[in-house]
């Protein structure tokens, strides 16, 4: 699938704010600073279009992107930023999980992991509460970049394996990284074949 058109439309502060068409959102979810936005302007060819920043929680709100008149890019604020307030923190954890479990829109949900940490609890428990709730989900390893292919490859199936002891089935994964366009192809065709366009 190729993206000819990539517009900004919207920011939500919560779900009743997302826009009211019947348009597919492919949504993007991750720690802070694990590279959303990175992955969203590497995916459109736009850089600048999602909010790219060295510091953890930029994106705060739900950041709907039209994608040729037909379907959204979401960009959704990282979970697990520690240095906000609590108060700050629960808000990010109820816009999200809003999102994610009572959203109609949402179609599909790109989980993303540094390939370069041991698997993390905090996205191990993200993982369970979407596998408990039955949300259509994948894992993009990101800023693969940073490592040989050979510690990629290792990084990816020592996640394979930990999520194998507790699930039959594992989700698709794909390994990215925004500065190099790594795993753009293999996105977007799956992307592609999940909106069925
Ligand atoms: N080397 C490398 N750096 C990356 C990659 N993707 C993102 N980064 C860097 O990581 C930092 C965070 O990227 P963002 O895309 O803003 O991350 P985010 O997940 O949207 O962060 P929040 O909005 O704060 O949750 C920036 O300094 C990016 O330049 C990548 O594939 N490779
Ligand atoms: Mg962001």
């Amino acid at each position: 699938m190729q993206i000819h058109k990539a517009e900004f439309r919207c920011s939500s502060e919560r779900i009743s704010q997302v826009p009211k068409d019947s348009l597919k959102d492919i949504a993007f979810i991750g720690r802070s600073n694990v590279g959303k936005s990175s992955l969203i302007n590497m995916l459109t060819g736009r850089q600048g279009l999602a909010k790219v920043s060295g510091t953890p929680g930029k994106t705060r709100l739900i950041n709907h992107f039209l994608i040729d008149n037909a379907w959204y890019l979401v960009d959704l604020p990282g979970y697990g930023y520690a240095r906000t307030s609590k108060a700050m923190r629960s808000d990010f954890a109820k816009i999200i999980t809003d999102y994610v479990l009572k959203c109609e829109k949402m179609h599909f949900l790109f989980v993303l992991v540094d390939i370069r940490l041991e698997p993390q609890k905090i996205d191990l428990r993200f993982i369970e509460m979407l596998g408990m709730n039955g949300i259509p989900f994948g894992i993009v390893f990101t800023k693969a970049d940073k490592l040989s292919r050979t510690q990629c490859a290792k990084s990816v199936e020592r996640y394979k394996a930990t999520l194998g002891e507790q699930w039959e089935e594992l989700p698709p994964m794909f390994v990215s990284s925004g500065e190099r366009g790594t795993g753009r192809e293999e996105i977007l065709g799956f992307i592609g074949e999940c909106l069925d366009v």
